[in-house]
């Protein structure tokens, strides 16, 4: 017997949760897009990045031949055209003003073709007290092709009820669910899950059709996915980018800071863990 969205997730005490995740808050003192992160999770940024930084970046993850990118979740220690364009401060700005603490990135997803991860939270792949202070970014180095799977997303599911990683192993053989690929593991019954409570609900997806420079900034709770091509290979050119609040990681203690004062991980990946990561590729990290 499968289980259901139910059984996979609980609601988060409040308390734990950032302001603006909050039941009751005086929303007339909130800005457009505070209010639009409230209603739907997610705030799109259209023509935010600059052709400078997407440029430098893409200039450099040309030279990669894999359509994959970078095996490693935190190429951004070794690719500073990487790390210019993650921790572009109006960007980092714009999370703060929605997390309410200054944020921290961890991990970059490189490839130029659709995931193909089916639906998920991202919250439920960390630690349980990250609990929101978390937020994701979808940025568009090209008009993105509707056909080529692009990034989907069901608006108003960060109030759903959050997956929690325990819940999710607990239906899982123990050896698997020990094993960094749990999440690729589980994939098979939290995917159908998710699909019947969006049935259920009759909520609405929608797809990021995006143009260059756009950005779109996700909730930790978000229920996303990255949608399977028509055209399958089909070039998808975006860098994916995670990030969590500052006072919400102490399991990522090593810290740099670029000089712009915006601070990133330095998590050094165990051989046996990043051989691990580059036979999954990018795909089950995020
Ligand atoms: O391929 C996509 O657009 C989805 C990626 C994703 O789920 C993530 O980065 O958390
Ligand atoms: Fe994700």
């Amino acid at each position: 017997m499968q289980p259901s969205f139910a059984e996979l997730s609980e609601e988060p005490a409040t308390k734990f949760l950032p302001p603006l995740d909050q039941p009751i808050v005086d929303e007339a003192v909130l800005t457009p897009t505070q209010l639009a992160w409230r209603r739907d999770g997610v705030v799109i940024l259209p023509r935010f990045l600059p052709g400078s930084l997407m440029d430098a970046y893409s200039e450099r993850r040309a030279t990669l031949s894999v359509p994959g990118g970078w095996a490693s979740p935190t190429p951004y220690l070794d690719v500073p055209e990487l790390r210019e364009l993650a921790l572009y401060p109006p960007l980092m700005a714009q999370m703060q003003a929605l997390i309410s603490e200054p944020m921290i990135l961890h991990l970059c997803l490189t490839g130029w073709i659709s995931t193909e991860r089916g639906w998920h939270q991202d919250d439920y792949l960390n630690p349980p007290f990250v609990n929101s202070w978390y937020a994701a970014v979808w940025m568009a180095l090209d008009d993105i092709h509707p056909d080529s799977g692009p990034f989907e997303y069901v608006p108003g599911s960060h109030r759903w009820p959050l997956m929690r990683g325990d819940k999710v192993r607990a239906h899982m053989p123990w050896r698997q669910a020990m094993r960094p690929h749990w999440p690729q593991v589980s994939e098979s019954f939290v995917v159908p899950a998710i699909d019947a409570e969006i049935r259920r609900r009759d909520a609405e997806v929608r797809q990021f059709i995006a143009n260059r420079g756009d950005a779109l900034i996700w909730h930790g709770r978000l229920l996303h996915r990255g949608s399977k091509p028509n055209k399958p290979g089909m070039l998808r050119k975006s860098l994916i980018c995670h990030y969590s609040g500052i006072n919400h990681r102490d399991d990522m203690p090593m810290r740099g800071c670029d000089a712009s004062g915006q601070l990133y991980a330095i998590i050094k990946q165990p051989s046996t863990l990043r051989r691990a990561l580059s036979t999954i590729k990018h795909r089950f990290v995020g």
